[in-house]
């Protein structure tokens, strides 16, 4: 059966209309405050004409987060403050699976998953394996672990049916439990072994995993709404700490508005002259940012879906730069190296001004002189492409036709035709490389150019080859002309450089706002 487009989504009201709790709450009024957006995104893919239907699947959405202790845990921060980020790309995800024609299922719980997915007790000591009902199954980290506990044996089996919503990413080095270990890469989270695409980011951090992303509303006409109002990106007091000047400059120039955290009975202690609103719900909040003129970063929560909505809803936004750029407390024992150069690398790079103003905080005339720049300038509403509903109907749709991890001879996707092979400098890692010259790297075009015929071309001699399990590989040592290429195709990855190494990159073009997507094979 074909998937069709929906241009309703009741079904998915009825899948979700009767859980409880305050994080699926968050999901279900999410999705009711965009299904207009949705279900015109859905009409205006269905009257164009590339769109080519895929089959139906049968899909398990299972958010791990959710589940069990931790999902108690997790829930009751949604009212006080706790991260939203994963809540949101839950909600949209749902979303558009359901527009695409999909057939969900959301189960927030173990012993549902158990009887959804589990191995049938029987055969004494031996469960009696079932086939999976499902092609598709969304989770997270924290699934994952309980996937395995419920499908025993089948796990390793049906592995490639799996997505990994992770917000942050996962590197191949990290990945791959064995090199993991021996490398120094290992963490808590990582070593699943899983094709590293099947990890699927809130932002394009590196393109060896996919993109999931989220949608934000827009559209909305802002012009003579914005007051000289600054918004403060906070939700907690502790995110505040040590940016009193910084406010202080702030609250000078522009009428100071924050929606932190209260508890019951106490009030949040902020600077003076900050008017807050607490915690607002998700649309009051949107109301708030839509008479804003600046969303202010206080360096902390990074790399979080808020920016995107206030850019959406004409805001710019001022954040503060990190240099040099680390990789803070926050990302140690997460399976990346990335370095952050802002609280929002994303907005700082792939936006930038007049949008995103990204300056040292701890330069006060800089922040002065910033604000008042802003306070100048006109921006209409502002969403990249891949961030609107149409643009993750589109990726998605796309990933389902083409990824397939479960089939080892299924033909690669994008096609071979994309790649742009490029030489790094020394210390470069392919994502850089491929960035410097305006494409991506795609990693599931290494293998095309891991062979000695790709360094002749390039005009390198070796004097030395290898064949080597090494994340860095295929790569060109200057010194004693070695050619190393990747003898493990697991470890393909875009991320990684070393001083010593100039890699060989798979680079692409891509979509103009949609850097997931390359024009060729689609
Ligand atoms: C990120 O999580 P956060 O929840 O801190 O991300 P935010 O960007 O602050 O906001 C998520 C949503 O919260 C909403 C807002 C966003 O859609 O519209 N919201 C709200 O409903 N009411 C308010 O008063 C203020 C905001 C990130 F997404 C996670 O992956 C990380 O774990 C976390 C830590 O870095 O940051």
């Amino acid at each position: 059966e074909k998937a069709e487009i929906r241009t309703t989504l009741s079904l998915l009201h009825e899948e979700i209309g009767s859980s409880r709790g305050p994080a699926l709450g968050f999901v279900r009024s999410r999705v009711e405050q965009m299904s207009r957006e949705w279900i015109q995104a859905g009409l205006r893919m269905k009257q164009s004409s590339n769109n080519t239907a895929s089959p139906q699947m049968k899909v398990l959405l299972y958010p791990g987060v959710l589940a069990g202790p931790a999902g108690q845990r997790f829930g009751s921060m949604v009212e006080r403050g706790g991260p939203l980020g994963e809540l949101v790309q839950w909600a949209d995800l749902s979303a558009c699976l359901t527009i695409l024609g999909h057939n969900l299922t959301l189960s927030t719980s173990r012993d549902h998953l158990h009887s959804l997915i589990g191995a049938a007790p029987g055969g004494g000591s031996c469960p009696i394996q079932r086939p999976l009902p499902f092609d598709l199954i969304y989770t997270d980290y924290h699934g994952l672990a309980h996937l395995q506990g419920a499908m025993g044996l089948t796990f390793q089996h049906y592995q490639c049916r799996f997505r990994i919503l992770d917000s942050f990413g996962t590197e191949p080095a990290f990945n791959m439990g064995s090199y993991a270990r021996s490398h120094g890469y290992r963490t808590l989270w990582g070593s699943w072994g899983l094709q590293p695409l099947q990890y699927m980011t809130m932002f394009p951090h590196t393109p060896d995993n996919s993109l999931m992303g989220f949608a934000v509303r827009q559209g909305v006409r802002t012009e003579g709404r914005k007051h000289n109002v600054a918004v403060v990106y906070g939700k907690q007091q502790y995110m505040w700490q040590g940016m009193a000047d910084y406010i202080q400059v702030l609250s000078s120039e522009m009428e100071v508005h924050a929606t932190v955290y209260q508890p019951p009975g106490g009030s949040a202690p902020l600077p003076p002259n900050v008017t807050n609103h607490g915690l607002l719900a998700q649309d009051h909040f949107h109301r708030l940012l839509h008479r804003t003129k600046v969303f202010v970063g206080l360096g902390f929560p990074y790399e979080g879906p808020a920016p995107i909505e206030a850019l959406a809803l004409g805001c710019v936004f001022l954040q503060p730069s990190l240099t040099p750029p680390n990789s803070s407390s926050f990302y140690r024992g997460k399976p990346t190296t990335r370095k952050v150069s802002s609280q929002h690398p994303y907005a700082e790079h792939f936006v930038g001004k007049p949008y995103v103003w990204t300056v040292d905080a701890s330069n006060l005339t800089a922040v002065r002189q910033a604000i008042r720049d802003i306070k100048l300038t006109q921006v209409k509403p502002f969403t990249p492409r891949e961030f609107t509903c149409a643009g993750m109907l589109e990726r998605l749709q796309a990933y389902i036709t083409h990824q397939d991890f479960c089939t080892p001879s299924s033909p690669t996707w994008p096609p071979e035709g994309a790649l742009r092979t490029h030489l790094g400098p020394l210390s470069l890692s392919c994502v850089s490389v491929c960035r410097r010259s305006g494409l991506v790297c795609e990693p599931a075009l290494f293998h095309h150019l891991n062979n000695p015929k790709t360094f002749s071309r390039l005009g390198l001699s070796c004097s030395a080859r290898e064949q080597e399990v090494n994340h860095l590989f295929p790569a060109y040592s200057p010194w004693g002309r070695r050619c190393g290429l990747q003898a493990e195709p697991l470890l393909f990855s875009c991320a990684g450089s070393d001083p010593q190494l100039r890699r060989l990159c798979p680079c692409r073009t891509h979509l103009p706002g949609q850097v997931a997507l390359s024009p060729h094979g689609l």
